[in-house]
């Protein structure tokens, strides 16, 4: 296999742009070695500038559900070219899709459409203090909610991937506010109400966690958030951006039957094409602008070709719930067995393999990896046409394009890379 041009273009991206990439975990610090550079993509298949083929697990990071360039997505976005690429005015697209979301969805009463999963978190951090006049939230280690000042403390993704608890350029008093608790733990979170019992606007939370690798929570403990939050006035957000139309059709919330007072959801949404959106009960998403007092803007918010991608999305999803049941059978086939010294752990299509004992239940468990041995593992499967997430703390997604042929060459590749 080689990767010749892609060096030459990763050398040419380094003068141009921070480290060569436009996202962190794209550069492959963790793992070593030169990112693929991505030429084009169809169905579960990716080829990079060699010609190298790969059987991809990163899926955009998620969106790709049903996989690159599926036919009723590209259609839709044909049809909606035809119209004009943004407007900054209201359309019709933006109600469907507002429509269809609340269906799925019925915790989200109302929802806004923003640009991306940061943009949501954000906006809705900011509601939920505008709406209950409190100021502190609580977030939890290695969860990631997008590069919001105030939730990238002790965040997990890139910041995970490159071993830093926060960042530069954050004032402390924006950090001040923030308190962070190790997820999975019931005991901490009530000892934490009972201190600061009516300051805490809200909790925010990936259900299923895929910023420190896939860690699902524990039996009981969103039930727990849900109940204490709701005993305190205290906001509950579910983080979907990456499990809202992916763990089940109606999010990690239908999965748990939990319903949170906001979510936030991005990448499925979109149908690949950049969006967000934040949305819940209707008390609270009517004290945003221009309806109530919270301000959130955006130029291209609700723009036709995201919205087009994304009913697209939410429209096939909804016509084909089959999808859910091939998505479950795929990834439990590929998790089904692993070797000693390696964990997996498995949310819908969503996994990871952790190189450690296990069990992997909260960030300093999930830290205990042998990433040493994942960047050997994770090469082992490159070479052998396998893309997986180039960090051990980050999510692997199956999409329904994966055929079993794909998932019987990825375990055959699997159980040969085990050894590296
Ligand atoms: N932090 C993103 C996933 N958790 C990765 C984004 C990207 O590199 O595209």
């Amino acid at each position: 296999m080689t990767n010749f041009r892609s060096e030459e273009l990763f050398r040419r991206a380094q003068e141009l742009i921070p480290g060569g990439v436009n996202s962190p975990v794209r550069a492959f610090r963790s793992v070593g070695g030169t990112p693929p550079f991505i030429a084009r993509g169809e169905g579960s298949h990716i080829f990079d500038a060699d010609g190298n083929e790969y059987i991809d697990y990163v899926g955009s990071w998620g969106p790709l559900l049903l996989g690159h360039r599926h036919p009723e997505i590209l259609s839709a976005l044909e049809k909606a070219l035809e119209i004009g690429t943004s407007f900054g005015a209201p359309t019709e697209q933006e109600v469907e899709l507002a429509a269809a979301i609340c269906e799925a969805v019925p915790s989200i009463e109302m929802v806004r459409l923003v640009n991306s999963g940061t943009e949501a978190t954000m906006s809705a951090v900011r509601l939920a203090r505008g709406f209950t006049g409190r100021e502190r939230i609580v977030k939890f280690e290695g969860c990631y909610h997008g590069h919001v000042d105030s939730l990238l403390v002790k965040a997990g993704s890139g910041l995970a991937t490159l071993g830093l608890a926060g960042s530069q350029g954050v004032p402390q008093a924006f950090c001040d506010t923030t308190m962070v608790l190790p997820f999975n733990d019931v005991d901490v979170l009530e000892g934490v109400f009972r201190t600061y019992t009516d300051r805490i606007a809200a909790v925010i939370v990936e259900p299923v966690v895929g910023n420190m690798g896939c860690v699902p929570p524990l039996p009981g403990y969103l039930e727990a958030l849900r109940a204490i939050t709701a005993r305190y006035g205290t906001l509950l957000i579910f983080d979907e951006v990456m499990t809202g139309f992916r763990v089940a059709f109606g999010g990690a919330q239908e999965l748990f039957g939990i319903h949170p007072d906001l979510t936030t959801l991005g990448k499925v949404i979109g149908g690949g094409l950049p969006v967000g959106a934040f949305g819940g009960r209707k008390d609270i998403m009517s004290k945003l602008a221009p309806a109530g007092p919270v301000y959130q803007a955006g130029t291209l918010s609700g723009n036709p070709l995201a919205v087009a991608a994304g009913l697209a999305m939410l429209r096939h999803l909804k016509a084909h719930p089959e999808i859910y049941r091939r998505l479950e059978a795929h990834t439990a086939a590929l998790c089904a067995s692993v070797p000693p010294g390696v964990t997996v752990n498995r949310a819908g299509s969503m996994f990871t393999w952790f190189f450690t004992e296990g069990p992997v239940y909260d960030y300093e468990s999930a830290q205990r990896s042998d990433t040493a041995r994942f960047a050997r593992f994770f090469h082992a499967m490159l070479e052998r046409g396998i893309y997986l997430p180039p960090s051990q703390f980050e999510a692997a997604f199956v999409s329904a394009a994966h055929s079993d042929e794909d998932i019987r060459r990825t375990v055959a590749a699997a159980c040969e890379a085990w050894q590296a």
